[in-house]
């Protein structure tokens, strides 16, 4: 298992529903290391870019303007197999089929109203970094290191 960085972002249904603390401190207690965080309301055009991927699906237009509603909370979380680990956390797209302990799971009951997004795989991680954070993030040591892992 190796140290990954995932991009992590409550959509504008979690913000309004306050679910921004509890997202980011499932995060950090998990043992996860905060290296971007920010709000941001950056437009169709950028958020069509985020969805590229899904432009031909017939849900993409009422994705966009459900994005597109308000402001989302971006974040970097980084540590160990944070890609996949990062999904397991928000649940199934499906909120229906999440796991009741997962994020989706436990606030959600639309797919189109399912509170937040994670990364897929490393690569996409990497372009969405890219995408949301191009100024770059913070480097810096964990004081909690040694108790999060063991090696
Ligand atoms: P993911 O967010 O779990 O990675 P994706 O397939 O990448 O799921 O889809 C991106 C987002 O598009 C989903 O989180 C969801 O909000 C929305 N979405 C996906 N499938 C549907 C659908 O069938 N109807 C409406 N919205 C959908
Ligand atoms: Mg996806």
């Amino acid at each position: 298992m190796s140290t990954e960085q995932t991009y992590i972002m409550v959509k504008p249904d979690g913000v309004q529903r306050g679910l921004v603390g509890d997202i980011i401190s499932r995060f950090e207690k998990r043992g996860y290391k905060l290296v971007g965080l920010k709000m941001a309301t950056p437009g169709k055009d950028h958020l069509e870019k985020h969805y590229a991927d899904l432009s031909s699906k017939a849900f993409f237009p009422g994705l966009i303007s459900y994005m597109n509603s308000g402001p989302v909370v971006g974040m970097v979380w980084e540590g160990r197999d944070a890609v996949k680990t990062g999904r397991v956390m928000l649940g199934a797209t499906d909120p229906l089929k999440s796991d009741p302990g997962s994020i989706r799971g436990a606030y959600a009951l639309e797919v189109g109203r399912n509170v937040c997004h994670g990364s897929d795989t490393v690569e996409n991680a990497q372009k969405e970094i890219k995408l949301w954070f191009p100024e770059g993030l913070n480097s810096w040591t964990s004081a909690a290191y040694n108790w999060v892992y063991e090696k």
